[in-house]
């Protein structure tokens, strides 16, 4: 994020201290807006350069590597999974992941109302390993025309293929009414719908945390690490993870 002194532009729905901290504010193109709203995802390719990409990449290794059978247990520790959790505690050159600017224009667009970090985790599936049931990021109904609650991305930072266990998603499931629990018997299951969220290195993927999604089998085992990251409606009574284990670095919520 590069600072400076800009002009604080409330119709840019930026908080004021966002604008100090200097970040700009993004618009998002009509396709992007669509992609978000009627499909299920939007594809940031090429987000991740070259040599942030590779400083994420050692952050996630030396991370998991210091925190060894540790890793990941402030949140869930899963077998056969590389997990980090609240990495926005672990250090602040990961402020740059959550305070990136158009992920921050696809999050105010699907919610639509002032919305906070929730967690910023690492995940990357061993082979034969991996395999989640699908789920939604929001224990609420869904009512298909909103207002909606969560918004995932996934951070790519090895690329996502069919074969390493890239996302599941199901198109349009945020647009269903009611739990996934009244359409879907075995979670576990391919759905006849899915797609996966497929990707080089570099891009990020964001998506309503409405939307059906979750990781399967990694069948290759090449390296697949991913930074999921989930923001969150700020009226909310579920607690950001974060908040719990160190105040120091709470993230300040975005305000529109
Ligand atoms: O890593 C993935 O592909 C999905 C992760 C996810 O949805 C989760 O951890 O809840």
């Amino acid at each position: 994020m590069r600072l400076g002194n800009r002009a604080v532009n409330k119709r840019n729905h930026i908080d004021e201290q966002m604008c100090a901290l200097g970040l700009e504010p993004q618009a998002l193109n009509g396709e992007q807006k669509r992609q978000l709203d009627e499909d299920v995802y939007l594809l940031l390719e090429s987000a991740i350069g070259s040599q942030w990409l590779d400083q994420l990449r050692e952050a996630f290794d030396l991370i998991h590597a210091s925190a060894g059978t540790e890793a990941g247990k402030e949140v869930a520790q899963i077998k056969g999974v590389r997990r980090l959790a609240d990495l926005v505690n672990k250090d602040a050159y990961f402020d740059a992941v959550y305070l990136y600017a158009p992920l921050l224009a696809a999050v105010h667009h699907v919610l639509k109302r002032p919305f906070k970090l929730h967690s910023l985790n690492g995940h990357n599936p061993l082979k034969g390993s991996g395999l989640q049931p699908l789920h939604s990021d929001t224990g609420q109904e869904c009512i298909p025309s909103g207002p909606y609650h969560v918004v995932n991305s996934m951070w790519m930072l090895d690329d996502f293929t069919a074969e390493n266990c890239a996302t599941r998603v199901v198109p349009r499931s945020h647009l269903k009414a009611d739990r996934l629990g009244n359409y879907v018997e075995d979670g576990l299951a391919g759905h006849p719908e899915q797609i996966h969220l497929l990707g080089k290195a570099g891009t990020i993927a964001i998506f309503n945390g409405n939307v059906w999604h979750s990781s399967c089998i990694s069948r290759s085992g090449a390296k697949r690490r991913t930074l999921p990251v989930h923001l969150l409606r700020t009226s909310t009574s579920s607690k950001p993870t974060s908040d719990s284990i160190c105040a120091q670095r709470r993230p300040p919520d975005y305000r529109s």
